[in-house]
């Protein structure tokens, strides 16, 4: 629809959603319920002028779309990642985003660190290799206490799942830009890389895609790792050198890796990672966001940023994250 310079600017604030289309009608349907205030529009709907959309709630919109929103106030990430927002070299700098973090994806992300930790741990694929083979095969693996996991990014998911870990008995270190600390484990600055990586049996990668962080796993980093190590990557496919990280396991200096998130997703099925045997690929699910789980933070923040109050979870632009 065209924009009409007669035509009054609408009375409601308006908002467009721009998701993955399984589950499209089900977030405009959630939005619109929690937001009974505000006109909802999925991107793709030609019932709305680009000139009186507001408010963005995006995952991965198409580059260039967000700048055609001449009166965009803020957008809305549906994930606690931004850089599915901010790889879009038009990206209008000046309009703030605000990411989706709270109680119910920090659950999940533990959930999902805990599992492939334990998984790892207690060798599992080979316990079930043995069953079903019908061997009796006693594992016995050392105690969590001796078993060293570093949490590469301490902030809103990682400080709760090195803490989850911690209650599980492992021992943690964690790694972040500034090294603040946190109770019951030791937290590393960006530039003590070295003496994080240097004991770890298992790392856990969650951290934001920055240009520091690019690549940020590559052939010298997993040398740092002593032999045998594991790697889970749940941050952003960017932060992996995928080739790097095969050799590696084809040379036998790391055991496994569990990888969610990845450079293209949907992964295409012709990747050498899907293929390789000592990767076990996770669709992007560490700690997915769905209307049930999401809708009502954003909401929330929307509304917040709405009347002017303060929205911690707004991204720091200047860092990228
Ligand atoms: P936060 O911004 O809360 O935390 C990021 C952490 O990374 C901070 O501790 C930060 O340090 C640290 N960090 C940033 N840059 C560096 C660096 N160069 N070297 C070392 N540490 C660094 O983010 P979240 O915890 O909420 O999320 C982290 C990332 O996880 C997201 O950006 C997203 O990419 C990914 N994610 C993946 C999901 C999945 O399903 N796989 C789901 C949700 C998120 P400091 O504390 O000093 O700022
Ligand atoms: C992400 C997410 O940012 O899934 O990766 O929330």
């Amino acid at each position: 629809m065209k924009a009409d310079s007669t035509v009054q600017r609408p009375s409601k604030k308006r908002v467009v959603i721009r998701v993955d289309p399984e589950r499209r009608a089900w977030w405009k349907e959630t939005m619109s319920n929690l937001l009974p205030e505000m006109e909802v529009f999925l991107w793709d709907e030609d019932s709305y002028c680009k000139e009186e959309i507001n408010y963005a709630i995006v995952w991965t919109p198409p580059h260039g779309g967000l700048a055609r929103l001449p009166n965009l106030e803020c957008v809305f990430s549906v994930g606690a990642g931004v850089s599915h927002i901010t790889d879009d070299p038009s990206y209008p700098w000046h309009i703030p985003i605000v990411r989706t973090v709270g109680p119910p994806l920090q659950q999940r992300m533990r959930e999902y660190v805990a599992l492939h930790v334990l998984r790892i741990h207690r060798r599992l694929p080979e316990i079930e290799a043995a069953s079903k083979a019908r061997e009796w095969k006693q594992f016995v693996e050392p105690v969590a206490g001796d078993v060293m996991v570093g949490i590469m990014g301490m902030g809103n998911l990682g400080t709760p799942t090195a803490l989850t870990l911690r209650g599980l008995g492992y021992q943690v270190k964690g790694l972040s830009r500034r090294g603040r600390p946190v109770d019951g484990v030791e937290v590393y600055k960006r530039d003590d890389l070295p003496r994080f990586l240097n004991n770890l049996k298992i790392l856990v990668v969650i951290l934001p895609a920055t240009r520091d962080t690019d690549n940020i796993i590559n052939h010298r980093t997993i040398h740092l790792l002593p032999r045998g190590a594991w790697i889970i990557g749940a941050g952003r496919g960017t932060q992996i050198s995928d080739s790097d990280l095969m050799n590696a396991l084809d040379e036998g200096h790391l055991e496994g890796a569990v990888l969610d998130v990845f450079r293209q997703e949907p992964l295409p099925t012709n990747d050498p990672l899907w293929k390789h045997p000592k990767i076990l690929i996770t669709s992007h699910t560490a700690s997915a966001i769905e209307p049930s789980v999401g809708g009502k933070i954003i909401a929330d923040n929307l509304r917040a940023f709405m009347e002017g109050q303060e929205v911690p979870d707004l991204v720091d632009m200047t860092q990228g994250y």
